[in-house]
């Protein structure tokens, strides 16, 4: 049986280091959130299926070369013939701000469907994890996402689940009425501190939001808070862990990378207070990279931040 199952979308992403009307050297990688938590989860040793559709075409098979190198499942990804793969421009205006262009309308995952992630949730994962990107896609991603989490549940499996606002595929309006049927289902919320009230029926006071969904019957709900670490809120109340003092390249990904580091120590077994630290050591990692999942470290890369040790490796 499989550790954790997630689904979503790859987006090909283009990367140019200043702005991107300037020309010159664009850097290609693949990109999504869900495949970033996959990859996380892999490299920490976890088996890990993501599902997906890819267009038949060459960024589709950049995303399958890649999660296969990484020791991915992606024996039910289906690869579409007549929607293309997503792609995505990321530049930088100052050194300091990265700007995100989508180009992902009729995409092939959007047109994921309940059938696409049958084969998946047949395999009984432990987790299933989806965001809410999944659900912002089209009327139909959404309606899987709902039947994936329904399915989990009855199978016994932990939904995990990451609020991922992105403002330019859905409304806060329409993102607040979707997560909030998606609730019922979710045993681990995950969020910036700035996404919570879309879990929460918009309530903006975190402390008001956190006892809504607890008794809505999630069983933690964590929160992340860039550069000022994380809080995970449970029955035994509120825990924090600071973030790693680290130099930031670039944060895109690193909500991920936590979310990876939360959920494999979670299989191990471990508390909250060892998810959070296991969450804050991979998310610091990954900002120090541009891509959003090269730098997701390995288990002994992990044990080596948690520990503290120099610098450098001789
Ligand atoms: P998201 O990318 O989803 O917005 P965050 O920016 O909160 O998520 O990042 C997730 C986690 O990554 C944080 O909780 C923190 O542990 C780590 N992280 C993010 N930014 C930094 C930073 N500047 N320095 C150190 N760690 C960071
Ligand atoms: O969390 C990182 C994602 O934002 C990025 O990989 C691309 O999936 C993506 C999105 O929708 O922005």
């Amino acid at each position: 049986p499989v550790d954790v199952l997630t689904f979503g979308e790859a987006l090909g992403s283009f990367r140019a280091p200043a702005r991107l009307r300037m020309g010159g050297g664009i850097n290609l990688d693949v990109a999504g959130a869900e495949l970033n938590v996959a990859i996380g989860l892999a490299r920490l040793g976890h088996s890990v299926r993501w599902a997906s559709k890819v267009g038949a075409d060459e960024i589709g098979e950049l995303t399958l070369r890649t999660l296969l190198a990484e020791r991915v499942l992606v024996d039910s990804v289906v690869r579409d013939p007549a929607h293309p793969s997503a792609l995505m421009l990321v530049d930088k205006p100052r050194a300091d701000q990265a700007r995100v262009q989508y180009y992902r309308t009729d995409s092939a995952a959007s047109t994921l469907a309940e059938s696409d992630l049958v084969p998946a949730l047949a395999a009984k994962p432990r987790i299933v994890h989806a965001t809410g990107i999944t659900a912002a896609l089209s009327k139909s991603a959404s309606s899987a996402t709902t039947f994936a989490l329904r399915t989990a549940v009855a199978q016994g499996a932990i939904v995990s689940f990451d609020v991922n606002h992105r403002s330019q595929l859905w409304s806060a309006e329409t993102a607040i009425s979707v997560i909030g049927k998606f609730i019922p289902f979710i045993s681990v919320l995950v969020a910036s501190a700035d996404e919570l009230p879309l879990a929460a029926g918009g309530e903006t006071d975190e402390q008001v939001a956190v006892e809504q969904l607890i008794a809505g019957g999630i069983s933690e709900v964590v929160v992340k808070r860039g550069a000022d670490g994380a809080t995970a809120y449970s029955a035994a109340g509120r825990q924090d862990a600071d973030a790693f003092r680290v130099s930031v390249v670039d944060t895109i990904g690193a909500g991920d990378a936590f979310t990876a580091g939360y959920l494999s120590a979670m299989l191990d077994g471990l508390d909250i207070e060892a998810r959070l630290q296991r969450g804050v050591a991979a998310g610091a990692c990954a900002v120090g990279s541009a891509s959003d999942w090269q730098a997701a470290p390995e288990r002994t890369e992990l044990e080596r931040l948690l520990t503290a040790a120099d610098d450098v490796a001789r």
